[in-house]
């Protein structure tokens, strides 16, 4: 009998698992049974984008958090597949920060050339998994969305990858029930353009806070204030951004901060980041973690410490995301194979431990891409995933963070050369401030929009 994979997730590290196999059997490896289960209709994960929030049109929770004219916030150059590169896909040089239909046009290519859509069963969603320790079988109970049928399945081996920027944290302010305005949480943030002339709090400092916030300015917001629970972000700001220390309290439509001042809003967004959470997974094979480089409890990022025949896929933070779904992937395809024999579970332990000692004594922004970077050589030095210079690509990202500590409004005009095909990138037609159209044939064919330098 044939290995039997289960995939749960076919967004771009379930798309990656697919791949993996469809690469290994182009080479003459057998082709495990694979059964690919995706609650949505299409493939993409965050990147099939929906105006749906809450629950979709099958009640099921509306799974991505993207937004309308959310363009890329690294440069493509960092996350470029080392098998199938932008220039093989599009032809031509283009931009470094594409906005996300042109990365969905890129992931989605790729996996088509492979004929892989053949494994996934969309709109099913994963509702139970249940793990035998003496068959060492999962037994899948999975729904169908549309017509509510249920199956099961069993299977050799599961991968898990179901994301984790889907279920918002939400935190819990005083009088905030009473605010007059909308209140609401980034993963159901869906366009700027309604805040237009309004007065926002955003409360978070990391990647969320920072890309709506300035999406709300590009879209003629009044003010936006930031209010970090840490640390400012500390970005040269346009002058109607302010940062602030944390709310403490909402007296209608006043909030209070930690530092004694107050202000009005007309409306409050939480960015305030995202849960872990495996609903069709028992506790005891469920990944719990803040929002880290290195979760604990997953031997090199990937295989469950307590049940090797579980694999997580991008369960880490993340610099690196699609070709480090693919150095994950192709990991784990090899230890499901066997090509990759795994050590002691005390050897796996120690090697766990020693990535979190590393990302503990990590001192900066730099020092995280650094991280991640090792981390990713350290899983393609394992399997034939095509090597590419991972020290260019690290130089990349500490380019990208000066640019935004230069310009935060026009870091994503910069253009980056790619580590792999030497291809320096266009100087995109429209700066992002001024470009209104995030869409596929805009951004591949123009014409120029106005031009005109921003203002700060
Ligand atoms: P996801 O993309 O989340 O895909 C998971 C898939 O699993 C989904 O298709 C979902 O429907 C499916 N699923 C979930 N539960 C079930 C179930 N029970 N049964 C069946 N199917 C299920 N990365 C970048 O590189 N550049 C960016 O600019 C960027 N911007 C981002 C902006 C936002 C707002 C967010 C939230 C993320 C951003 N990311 C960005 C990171 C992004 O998470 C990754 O690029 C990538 O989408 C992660 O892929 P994934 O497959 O691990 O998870
Ligand atoms: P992140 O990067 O996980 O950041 C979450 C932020 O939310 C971070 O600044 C946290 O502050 C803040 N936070 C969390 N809980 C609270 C409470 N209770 N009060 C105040 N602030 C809080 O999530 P993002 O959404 O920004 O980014 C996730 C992905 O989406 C990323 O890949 C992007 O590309 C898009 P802290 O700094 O921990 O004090």
């Amino acid at each position: 009998m044939s290995l039997r994979v289960g995939i749960i997730g076919a967004g771009p590290s379930g798309m990656a698992q697919l791949r993996a196999f469809e690469a290994a059997r182009a080479k003459g490896a057998d082709m495990p049974e694979i059964v690919c289960f995706e609650k949505q209709s299409d493939w993409g994960g965050q990147w099939n984008y929906t105006w749906h929030t809450g629950i979709d049109g099958s009640g099921e929770s509306a799974h991505s958090s993207m937004y309308r004219h959310l363009w890329s916030n690294g440069p493509k150059e960092c996350l470029e597949f080392s098998d199938y590169t932008f220039d093989e896909h599009f032809g031509r040089p283009i931009s470094s920060f594409p906005p996300r239909a042109v990365l969905f046009d890129y992931i989605s290519g790729r996996v088509e050339k492979s004929d892989v859509r053949k494994y996934i069963q969309f709109n099913t969603a994963v509702r139970w998994v249940n793990y035998d320790e003496s068959t060492e079988e999962f037994t899948l109970f999975s729904q169908d969305v549309k017509t509510g049928e249920s199956t099961s399945y069993v299977f050799d081996k599961l991968v898990v990858s179901t994301g984790h920027f889907s279920t918002p944290n939400i935190p819990e302010f005083e009088g905030i029930n009473t605010f007059p305005g909308e209140v609401l949480h980034a993963h159901d943030f869906r366009g700027a353009e309604r805040f237009a002339g309004k007065h926002l709090l955003m409360i978070g400092s990391s990647y969320s806070a920072e890309d709506i916030g300035m999406q709300a300015h590009k879209m003629g917001a009044a003010s936006i204030t930031l209010s970090y629970r840490s640390a400012p972000m500390g970005f040269d700001w346009p002058s109607s951004t302010v940062e602030r220390p944390l709310v403490t309290s909402f007296e209608g439509s006043t909030a209070h901060f930690s530092d004694g001042t107050s202000d009005d809003f007309d409306a409050v967004i939480m960015c305030t980041g995202y849960l872990h959470k495996y609903p069709f997974l028992s506790s005891e094979l469920a990944v719990n973690s803040p929002n880290v480089l290195y979760p604990g409890n997953l031997y090199k990022g990937v295989v469950w410490q307590q049940n090797t025949n579980l694999f997580y896929l991008g369960a880490q933070d993340q610099y690196y995301t699609f070709n480090m779904f693919d150095a994950q992937a192709w990991f784990a395809r090899d230890v499901m194979t066997g090509k990759i024999a795994l050590p002691s579970e005390a050897e796996r332990a120690a090697d766990i431990q020693s990535w979190l000692d590393a990302q503990a004594a990590i001192p900066d922004h730099d020092g995280e891409a650094d991280f991640q970077t090792d981390y990713v050589r350290n899983l393609i030095q394992a399997t034939d995933y095509p090597e590419f210079d991972l020290d260019a690509v690290g130089t990349l990202f500490k380019d990208w963070m000066r640019h935004k500590s230069e310009d935060i409004l026009g870091y994503r005009d910069k253009a980056h050369r790619s580590v792999i095909t030497g291809t320096m990138a266009e100087t995109h037609h429209t700066r992002w401030i001024n470009a209104m159209d995030d869409s596929l044939e805009r951004f591949l064919n123009g014409p120029s929009q106005n031009m005109n330098t921003h203002a700060m």
